[in-house]
Formats: C-alpha cells, structure tokens, sequence
C-alpha cells in the first residue's frame, strides 16, 4: 500500500485538502511525513514548474500519483454533464492541459467534481449518453498520451451522475473506457454505499484509486467511518494502490497530515 496527500496552493477551512503551499515543498513536507506520493490540486497547470517537480521528485524519491481537476469546476463552473457544445468544448480544452502534464510526470488525472449535474428535467438515459461522449473524447485523449484517468463516485449533494461503485463500474465498462479507473472515496462511500465491503467488490476490477477520511470528512480516526472492516477488505481484493488523503485541513493542516500519517502507518502496515 503507497500513501498519498492531496495538496493545494492555498488552505481553505471548507475545502478537503490538508497540505497547501508551493507543490515542490509540499512534496518534500510529504516525504517528511511520511507518504510516498502527493496529488495536485490546481486549476490551472500551466502554473505548475514541471521540470521543478520532476526534480523534487527526483530528489525525495516522491510520485505525483493524480492531478485533481475539482479546482476547474470550482474556479470556471464548467462540467461534463453541460448540454452546451460551446462550454464542453471549453471543460474539454480546460482538461486536455492535465492529461498532457500527468504525461510529463508519470501522473493519472482525476475527473470527480467535473462530473457536474445532470438537468432535473433532462431525459436521464440521454443525459447519460451525452455524459459518457464527452468522458470518452477525455479517455481517448488519456490514451494518446498514455495516462490513466480516475473517474470518482461522489456524493448525491454534489453530483446527481456516478454516486456508487455499481454506477461506475457500469459506466465504464458500458462507454469501453480502456484508459479509465474507479476512484472511490471513502467519505462519499459512507454517504451512497448499502454496504461498504460488497461496493469493494463490485468495484474490484476497475479500482484505480482510494481517497481516504474520516466519516466528518476530518483526518482518519477523527470520526466514526468503520475502517477495520474496511482495512481487512482492501487486503482480500488484493488492492495495492494509493491510499490518498483527502481531507479537511482541521484542526490545522499539520495535525490532520501528521495523524492521518500515523493511522495509515499504524492500520495498514500491519497488513502488508
Ligand atoms: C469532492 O468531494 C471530492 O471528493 C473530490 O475528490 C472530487 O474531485
Ligand atoms: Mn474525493
């Protein structure tokens, strides 16, 4: 199991990244910590120093293991579910720049907020089809480029398209996404899921990604989510990729990435 941070330029109370600054030394603050990898969240990669990055990672034997576009949403409001020919070629020009940068950094690229909402009064099965069009220009593109994309469940209060591990895992498979991985969150599991061991593994064969909180969306061990179960299940499937933290920066960012470090350390090692 690799350990992951999700990370920002700058720390927003609300916003479920918990290491801000500039990428380079969040990468070196990570390594300290103790994980293996951090993700970027940006809205706009043109910013980011590649060959900066690529030395840091060099330098601290760290991975950059995804670019989050969440950021894209959150600044331009543009998303894949828009009916608008004009703004989804907008979102897709906007994306594009990621899948180019994680090709330069042997990263992958999240598409989660983005997923955006489907109209309460558009005709679902043809939303979806038009939702499945645009994910599959992004995963060809992911393709030319040789990167991989996690698609991310979330939660019904922030998209009403992709909420559980069945609905991804059927997406993907449906639109022949050969470039595209599941990306299951913890936090949004705890909200959708009837049963968080059976979503394991109905996602199993498509899962690429883990990101990681607590029930209160604060640091592993701050809540309630039922993580032994959890822990035990992830050993059975034999997942073996990134666990990624991706929450609240409370209460402060060093707290929640140091003791988020801990439990990772403390609950999961022991099952390697
Ligand atoms: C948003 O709630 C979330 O979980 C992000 O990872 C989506 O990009
Ligand atoms: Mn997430």
């Amino acid at each position: 199991m690799k350990y992951c941070i999700a990370t920002n330029t700058v720390s927003v109370p609300t916003v479920p990244v918990a290491l801000s600054g500039d990428f380079c030394e969040n990468l070196r603050l990570a390594a300290q910590y103790g994980y293996q990898a951090i993700e970027i969240h940006t809205p706009d990669v043109s910013l980011l120093d590649i060959n900066g990055l690529l030395r840091t990672m060099k330098e601290t034997h760290m991975e950059i293991a995804t670019l989050g576009t969440g950021p894209i949403f959150g600044r331009y409001g543009l998303h894949l579910c828009d009916e608008d020919p004009y703004r989804q070629n907008l979102l897709f020009e906007k994306v594009q720049p990621f899948i180019d940068a994680a090709a330069a950094l042997s990263s992958r690229v999240t598409i989660g907020s983005i997923k955006g909402n489907l109209q309460s009064d558009r005709n679902r099965i043809e939303g979806m089809s038009m939702l499945g069009r645009s994910i599959h220009r992004l995963d060809q593109y992911a393709e030319e480029k040789g990167i991989i994309l996690l698609l991310e469940a979330t939660n019904r209060y922030e998209n009403n398209v992709l909420n559980t591990a069945r609905d991804l895992r059927q997406f993907i498979e449906n639109n022949h996404l050969t470039h595209t991985l599941a990306l299951m969150d913890v936090f949004h599991m705890n909200i959708e899921e009837a049963d968080l061991l059976t979503a394991l593994d109905t996602i199993q064969p498509v899962l690429g990604h883990i990101h990681i909180a607590d029930n209160n969306r604060m640091y592993p061990g701050a809540g309630c989510f039922p993580f032994s179960p959890f822990i035990e299940k992830l050993r059975i499937i034999g997942y073996d990729g990134f666990l990624s933290l991706e929450c609240l920066p409370l209460p402060d960012s060093e707290t929640a990435a140091v003791q988020a470090a801990r439990f990772f350390h403390h609950s999961f090692d022991c099952i390697r």
